[in-house]
């Protein structure tokens, strides 16, 4: 008889201990906007987020070892190889948003990066960047120098974690690109196994991990569109919320409309329909 332990909570996710060599990780529907967890789920999103990942495990193997050994029946449960966590976020940046917009514009460069003068908001780099973070406990994540990050993990380590991130960042934007999504950026999680090697932890280029913004209505000079989350910001912001807690109840329509989003990114990126994947989770490995 099994039991699996609780060992972590992230803002929509739990973590779990199967034994000593295994973890379940769980994504529920809940969605945080603007750091806030809301009121209201949105049904099936953990499922869209466990099969994308899924989804790039399958496809990226030969980039690098992932820790997915099974997806559950349900859906929206992976178990997964334990691993020692590197104690750095791997982020890659295609495109100029977020803190990396913010220390373009302060600093003219990004966690050690040169970068072309005159670049707005959103512009695509001229190559992806390695902007690697600490992982801090509740809050943001702060960006570091590739000198800071090397210090933590050692050279060695922080090289092939760069190689290996700007490779699977490649691969999916080129893919995504494709499908009409843009990831302007994304952050993986990578750790050893016990045998040593580096292997990619977590989910991964889940539009939860990364920045999706639909391709049709790309405009560099300010802020992108969400593909997954805007009908959310945008209800939250026509509601006057302050962005404090509590966050305000979504109404039925922005539900609706989210949960639509969820499934359209599934469904591009994977050319499975949802459906399928609901019957079969497995249909994402193949
Ligand atoms: C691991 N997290 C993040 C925290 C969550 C997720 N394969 C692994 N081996 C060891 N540790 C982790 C993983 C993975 N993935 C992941 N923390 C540790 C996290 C809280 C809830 F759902």
């Amino acid at each position: 008889m099994s039991e699996a332990v609780h060992v972590g909570s992230g803002k929509v996710r739990e973590l779990y201990a199967l034994d000593d060599h295994r973890l379940l990780l769980v994504a529920s529907d809940r969605i945080s906007t603007f750091d806030v967890v809301l009121p209201t789920e949105i049904p099936d999103k953990g499922r869209v987020l466990t099969g994308l990942s899924g989804f790039w495990f399958a496809r990226t193997q030969a980039i690098v070892p992932n820790h997915l050994l099974a997806l559950r029946p349900d859906g929206r449960s992976m178990e997964c190889r334990r691993l020692e966590m590197l104690p750095i976020e791997c982020v890659v940046r295609g495109y100029l948003s977020g803190s990396g917009w913010k220390d373009y514009r302060s600093t003219g460069g990004v966690c050690g990066h040169a970068l072309p003068e005159g670049l707005v908001e959103s512009a695509q780099l001229p190559e992806p960047i390695f902007t690697p973070a600490t992982k801090v406990q509740e809050g943001h994540d702060e960006n570091i120098t590739r000198e800071q990050a090397a210090g933590l993990v050692g050279q060695d380590l922080f090289d092939e974690a760069e190689r290996v991130s700007l490779a699977l960042y490649r691969f999916a934007a080129e893919y995504a690109a494709d499908r009409g999504i843009v990831i302007a950026d994304t952050k993986f999680e990578l750790g050893l196994d016990p045998a040593g090697r580096l292997t990619l932890g977590d989910e991964a280029l889940t539009p939860d991990s990364s920045r999706f913004w639909p391709a049709d209505d790309y405009a560099p000079g300010g802020g992108q569109p969400s593909y997954d989350k805007q009908f959310v910001r945008d209800f939250c912001e026509s509601a006057g919320w302050d962005k404090e807690p509590p966050a305000p109840e979504l109404p039925a329509e922005v539900v609706d409309g989210t949960r639509a989003r969820y499934v359209e990114a599934f469904e591009r990126l994977t050319g499975i329909e949802f459906d399928a994947y609901l019957a079969e989770p497995g249909v994402v490995l193949a």
